[in-house]
């Protein structure tokens, strides 16, 4: 088994695409003791040149450091390749995106094998990995202690954010997060198709867009401050009786211009639905109760 240097610690990697790749060149130029593994072989082998050490397979990698980080296509991958190997005395972290209900389980069976685990997501592409400035970061949740005595070498390739001890929620605010992520796209999609068939410049669109978001985004703390306080009404200054007031012109526009109300409809709907419940002087809030069963 290799042994920590005085400043950096071993570290093992398994999983070698996109980001697992990104992630192995972090740790080697800050220089960290790495052993990788690939299923495919061929994958290592930049790294290798660049200074890492490739095991012959996934055990023979996991057998090497205590600090063992897998960043795999998906949980099914995970338990593919971790079936083989002894687990035993391990502190595994896991990057590998999944949802809340795999990572629990997958705590619970790295516990069964006498493991340590950390689950992760990843708030980052593999561009953003080993550049701060680009604000990447990895939400980790799971044993505390585990995340305290490794976060230095996990904070080498984006930032660590710690979100508790329940190992579901790293999964559960990385889905919450790229969720409002896709909302946000979905919201820029319809906008683009509303000028697709004009004599307008999508590259002129563009910053008026992103600009408009930004300014409204801060609109999140509010939903916040409103769902703690339970008051819905609290600093509305657009309620929802006059947003309501105001769908059929999104509609009738989306029509005019030849676009599939599709992606808006269903927001306007739960809309119209807390209306009906007689909550006009509420702001947007009051939809997600309506969302949650
Ligand atoms: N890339 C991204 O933009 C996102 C950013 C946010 C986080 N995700 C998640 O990170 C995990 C890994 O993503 P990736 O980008 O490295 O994915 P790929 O390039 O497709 O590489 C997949 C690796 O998984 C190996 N693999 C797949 N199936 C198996 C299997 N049954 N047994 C063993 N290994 C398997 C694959 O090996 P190979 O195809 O090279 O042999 C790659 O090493 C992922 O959860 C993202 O959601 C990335």
């Amino acid at each position: 088994m290799a042994h920590d240097t005085v400043e950096n610690t071993s570290v093992t990697l398994l999983g070698l695409g996109a980001m697992g790749t990104a992630l192995a060149r972090t740790w080697l130029s800050a220089g960290h003791p790495l052993t990788v593994w690939n299923r495919t072989p061929d994958r290592a082998a930049a790294l290798a040149a660049e200074g890492a050490r490739v095991a012959d397979s996934a055990a023979e990698a996991v057998a090497a450091n205590p600090l063992v980080i897998v960043c795999l296509l998906d949980d099914a991958s995970v338990e593919e390749v971790l079936a083989g190997t002894d687990l035993a005395g391990r502190d595994l972290v896991n990057l590998t995106t999944g949802t809340p209900a795999q990572a629990r389980a997958r705590a619970e069976w790295a516990r069964e094998r006498g493991a340590r685990y950390l689950d992760g997501g990843i708030m980052a592409v593999p561009p953003m990995i080993g550049v701060p400035a680009a604000g990447g970061y990895v939400f980790y949740s799971g044993s505390r202690e585990l995340f305290e005595r490794h976060q230095e070498t996990l904070a080498v390739p984006a930032g660590t954010t710690y979100v508790g001890e329940d190992a579901g929620f790293a999964a559960l605010h990385d889905v919450a997060l790229l969720s409002a992520m896709y909302g946000m796209f979905a919201g820029a999609a319809h906008a683009f198709a509303l000028i697709r068939r004009e004599d307008i410049d999508p590259a002129a669109l563009a910053p008026l867009l992103a600009d408009w978001l930004v300014a409204m985004a801060p609109a999140v703390h509010q939903t916040a401050d409103q769902l703690r306080s339970g008051d819905y009404t609290k600093g509305v200054v657009s309620n929802l009786a006059m947003q309501v007031a105001g769908t059929p012109t999104f509609l009738s526009t989306a029509e005019q211009q030849g676009v599939s109300p599709e992606l808006l409809s269903p927001y306007f709907e739960l809309m119209r639905r807390r209306l009906a419940e007689g909550s006009g002087e509420e702001g947007l809030t009051g939809v997600i109760d309506l969302l949650v069963h």
